[in-house]
């Protein structure tokens, strides 16, 4: 049967085995041992958070006293895909050349950038994506192109030594990579950033711009960001970005 025909957007929910059954599968870890009464309690667990009829599916022993958990169950509910609104970026990506063509005629110098991973993060593989010449999933990063000229503070930078390198390095744009995690530290090093940058006087003359698995371009703007980028961003979306962004602001 065509999709269209049984899928009503307005009335979404997940699936297992036929679409709408409303199967989900959750997993989670119990600071008890692996018994009946904690299969129980996973259960219990799981009824509490809206899943109909669990069922726990895997329970393995981690440790004395810990015990991971799969559970199958169902929802009931529904929600109405069509009301949901994102605000992503509005951006008409470039081919490499398309970028550097434009580069080129408009801003007339290579764009300066500098990227880091900040505060205490130590994941790399973001800002390296973005950045490195090699790029991820067959998207070249920016050492690559001609018009770019580019440097890779690599991570646990902290918001200081990047400021410093910024200024430095008179850099249009500023790549901040971030994975959000520990109790959210990682957003207040983010605004720290934002602050930072205000007491120098710079935040007007750069355009500002993080990304990381958590990050949407909403979380970004809240935080006083120019833009964010999540998962799955290339080298070329977040250019085609910010050339655009320094000519209409004429940061040239
Ligand atoms: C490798 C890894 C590590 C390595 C990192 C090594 C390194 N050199 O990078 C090590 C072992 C150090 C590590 C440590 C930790 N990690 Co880790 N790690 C991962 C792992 C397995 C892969 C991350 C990765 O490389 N992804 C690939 C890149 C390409 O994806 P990405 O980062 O999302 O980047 C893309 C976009 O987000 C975006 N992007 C990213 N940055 C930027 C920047 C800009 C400017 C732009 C435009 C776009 C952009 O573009 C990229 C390409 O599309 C993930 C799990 C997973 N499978 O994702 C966990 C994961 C990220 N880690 C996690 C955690 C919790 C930790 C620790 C806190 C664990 C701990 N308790 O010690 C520590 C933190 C250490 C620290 N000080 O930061 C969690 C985060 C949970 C969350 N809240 O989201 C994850 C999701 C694992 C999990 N499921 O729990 N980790």
């Amino acid at each position: 049967m065509e999709k269209s025909k049984v899928i009503d957007l307005t009335r979404v929910k997940p699936y297992g085995d036929t679409i709408n059954d409303g199967k989900v599968q959750i997993s989670f870890t119990l600071p008890v041992d692996n018994s009946e009464k904690a299969i129980l309690a996973a259960k219990t667990i799981a009824e509490k958070m809206g899943l109909e009829d669990p069922d726990v599916v895997y329970h393995e022993k981690l440790d004395v006293g810990f015990t991971f958990f799969i559970l199958y169950g169902r929802l009931d509910f529904s929600i109405d895909y069509t009301k949901i609104r994102v605000e992503s970026v509005e951006v008409e990506i470039m081919s490499i050349k398309e970028i550097d063509e434009y580069i080129r005629e408009n801003i007339r110098r290579k764009v300066i950038v500098l990227g880091a991973t900040t505060g205490t993060d130590a994941h790399t593989v973001g800002i390296d994506a973005i950045i490195s010449m090699k790029g991820y999933a067959g998207h070249k990063g920016l050492e690559s192109y001609e018009m770019i000229e580019t440097y890779n503070m690599g991570s646990q930078v902290t918001n200081e030594e990047f400021i410093k390198k910024a200024i430095e390095m008179k850099a249009d744009v500023l790549l901040v990579s971030q994975t959000v995690t520990q109790k959210n530290i990682h957003l207040k090093n983010l605004t720290n950033l934002v602050e930072l940058l205000e007491a120098e006087a710079i935040r007007d003359k750069v355009i500002l711009i993080c990304g990381g698995p958590r990050i949407s371009n909403e979380l970004a703007k809240e935080l006083g960001y120019d833009a964010g980028f999540g998962p799955n961003t290339y080298a070329e979306t977040v250019t085609s970005y910010f050339i655009k962004e320094i000519v209409n602001r004429k940061i040239k």
